[in-house]
Order: C-alpha cells, then sequence, then structure tokens
C-alpha cells in the first residue's frame, strides 16, 4: 500500500462518519479523481468503504490480512512490529527475516505471510502453512546477551504467546509444552522455531518464528489428530491482524525484562503454572537417543528436569516430549 493510500485509510478510520470526498481533496492535497484512485485500491484490496453522494466516504470493513495497515494501529510497543514486512506467499518467514536481519533490520522488526511454501519446524520438519486463515511471522532480536542464554527464548516466547492468547482469545484454556509449543486440549495450535546467527562471545540476531492456526476450519490430514486452531476451540473467527498485535504488545515488555534478567527464574512461576508435562511420565526424544521418566520441573534456564526411570535427574536443553500412556 503506498503512504498516501494508508494516509487516507487512517484517516477514514479515524473518522466516526462519513468523510466528505472535499475534505480528503483539501488535506492531502489532491483532486477528487485521484482521491477516488486510492478509495478504489482500498475497496480492490478487500476494504468496505460506503460511498454516499453529498456525505463522502466511510469505511465499514477491513480485510483479515495482518499487513502494517491493520496491525500498527492496534500496537503498544516501542519497537516490535513498527517495521512490519507483509508477503503474500514466501518460502519461509524465519528465512526472510534472517536475510532481513543480515542486511541490518532493526530489533523488533517482523516478517509476516499469508501462506509459506516451505514453512519449517525444528530439525528440519514441515510446518503446514495453507492460506488465508493463520499466522506465519518472524520477530527479530538482538539481544546483547551471551549466546548460552538464547536457549531461554523459545521458553520466553511461549510465555507471551501463551498471555496473548489467553487474553485475546475467550474461553480457551491452552498450556505450553516444552520447549516451543502451545497446545489447546492436547492440539497443537502453536510452534516457536528459534534460529540466530552468533559468534563465540556474541549475538548477532535471533528469529524467533511463530506459527499459529488462527481460523483454520479443517485440520489437513498429516496433522489431523494432534493439531488444532483458535477458530476449532473457541467456536469462533478471529482477527489475525489482532492476535499478532497482541502477542507483540505481550512479547515486548516480557522481553525487556528478561534482557535484565540473568535468567528465567522470574518467569518459572508462569512457565510451570501452565506446563503441559508437570509431573508427567514423558518419554523425550533428543539428538542423541530418548529418555523415559518423571517431569520434575524445569531449571532457571529453562531445561528440563526428568527424573529417569533408572533414578537419575536429568537436565535436558532440549527434545520432543512424548506423554508415555
Ligand atoms: C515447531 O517445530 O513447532 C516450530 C514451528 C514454527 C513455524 C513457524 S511459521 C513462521 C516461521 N517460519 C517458518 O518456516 N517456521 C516458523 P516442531 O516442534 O519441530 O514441530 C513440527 C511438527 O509440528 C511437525 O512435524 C508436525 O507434526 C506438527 N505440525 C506441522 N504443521 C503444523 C500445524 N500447522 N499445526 C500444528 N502442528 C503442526
Amino acid at each position: 500500500m503506498n503512504q498516501l493510500t494508508a494516509q487516507i485509510l487512517n484517516r477514514l478510520r479515524s473518522s466516526d462518519g462519513f468523510l466528505s470526498g472535499g475534505e480528503l481533496c483539501r488535506e492531502y492535497g489532491m483532486t477528487r479523481s485521484a482521491v477516488w484512485k486510492h478509495i478504489s485500491w482500498l475497496r480492490n484490496n478487500g476494504y468496505t468503504i460506503e460511498a454516499a453522494s453529498g456525505r463522502g466516504y466511510r469505511l465499514s470493513g477491513a480485510p483479515d490480512i495482518p499487513v502494517s495497515e491493520e496491525v500498527e494501529p492496534l500496537l503498544t510497543t516501542d519497537r516490535f512490529g513498527r517495521n512490519l514486512v507483509f508477503q503474500e506467499t514466501t518460502d519461509s518467514t524465519n528465512r526472510q527475516a534472517k536475510r532481513l536481519a543480515r542486511k541490518g533490520a532493526p530489533e523488533g522488526s517482523v516478517f509476516v505471510a499469508d501462506s509459506q511454501t516451505d514453512g519449517r519446524g525444528r530439525m528440519g520438519r514441515t510446518w503446514v502453512s495453507l492460506p488465508a486463515a493463520n499466522l506465519y511471522f518472524s520477530i527479530i532480536l538482538r539481544p546483547p546477551v551471551p549466546p548460552i542464554r538464547l536457549s531461554q527464548i523459545p521458553l520466553l516466547a511461549a510465555s507471551a504467546i501463551h498471555q496473548a492468547l489467553q487474553s485475546a482469545v475467550d474461553g480457551i484454556s491452552a498450556m505450553i509444552k516444552w520447549p516451543n509449543d502451545i497446545l489447546i486440549e492436547g492440539k497443537k495450535v502453536c510452534g516457536v522455531l528459534c534460529e540466530m546467527e552468533t559468534e563465540p562471545d556474541m549475538t548477532h540476531f535471533v528469529v524467533v518464528g511463530i506459527g499459529i492456526n488462527v481460523n483454520l476450519q479443517r485440520i489437513p490430514e498429516e496433522i489431523r489428530g494432534f493439531a488444532t486452531s483458535l477458530m476449532l476451540a473457541s467456536g469462533r473467527e478471529h482477527s489475525r491482524a489482532a492476535i499478532l498485535s497482541t502477542i507483540l504488545n505481550s512479547f515486548e515488555p516480557l522481553y525487556e525484562e528478561w534482557l535484565d534478567a540473568e535468567d528465567l527464574c522470574g518467569f518459572l512461576p508462569y512457565l510451570e503454572q501452565y506446563a503441559w508435562l508437570k509431573k508427567r511420565e514423558v518419554t523425550v526424544e533428543h539428538h542423541s537417543g530418548a529418555l523415559s521418566g518423571r517431569v520434575r520441573g524445569l531449571s532457571s534456564t529453562g531445561e528440563l528436569l526428568l527424573l529417569a526411570d533408572d533414578g537419575k535427574m536429568h537436565t535436558l536443553s532440549s527434545g520432543e516430549a512424548h506423554i508415555r500412556k
């Protein structure tokens, strides 16, 4: 959307009733036919704008597309989401955000796509990324902390997402599944993929990639049975721009608190309260095998504490936990 169109859109948005064409012409120093071109562009892109002779224009509907013009008015952040790039289709928002980060994009920049052709999970797994219903976005962070602290970011992001979903979606009861999932009634609604570029003592950037099934109505075959969406869980549609802005609004202050802290200690009570794995019997697949036992909680830096069947306590920094029947 060009800048002038965005300004006209914001002007329409802030106007209570009809706004006369003449007023728009005066305010933006343009002819009636130029105003008309901007209005047509907005209509062609999903905005509902009523026109009444003698009264002017009134915005009565906006498309549910998480573009900057829809997200920005809902932000309470200083930096998160203030630079937001939207693309209809991309390979993976994480890949695009990494590209932007290498070019120097500022902290808090967000890359959003309506669909992904190569959405990724951890360890090269696929993230099912159908168009027009869900959220796929990646946030660029530049934390001035040693790389050893970065493994805490997925849980920090999960806390922010959890807080946001609980406040934005009435009637759901979401849980955080270590290390990077949000579940509703045991089904996955959101996954987080953090990728980073570092030197031994220095962090260049971290990209926090977040996929959320928002208005997905039919769960695709490959994830049926263990995935859900906000719509299926709550019984109603949700605005993607609203969900995205709520997450950015809750993430920024948590992130700033975390930067000033040394570890996740201040966040542990929340993470423990909503921990899906709390006290459960699990098998955790990790890089060098699988380990079974009972979950005892989280360490101050976010590792899973597992009392294994052999009686030994293990501290796991990553892995995939399956509940044992
Ligand atoms: C994750 O990996 O859960 C991280 C997913 C991150 C996706 C976002 S979308 C925006 C950004 N750009 C990207 O390319 N990625 C990020 P993991 O824990 O490895 O879980 C992957 C597994 O979740 C898959 O193997 C499936 O079993 C399941 N899965 C795939 N798509 C899903 C979906 N849409 N909803 C729920 N589960 C899904």
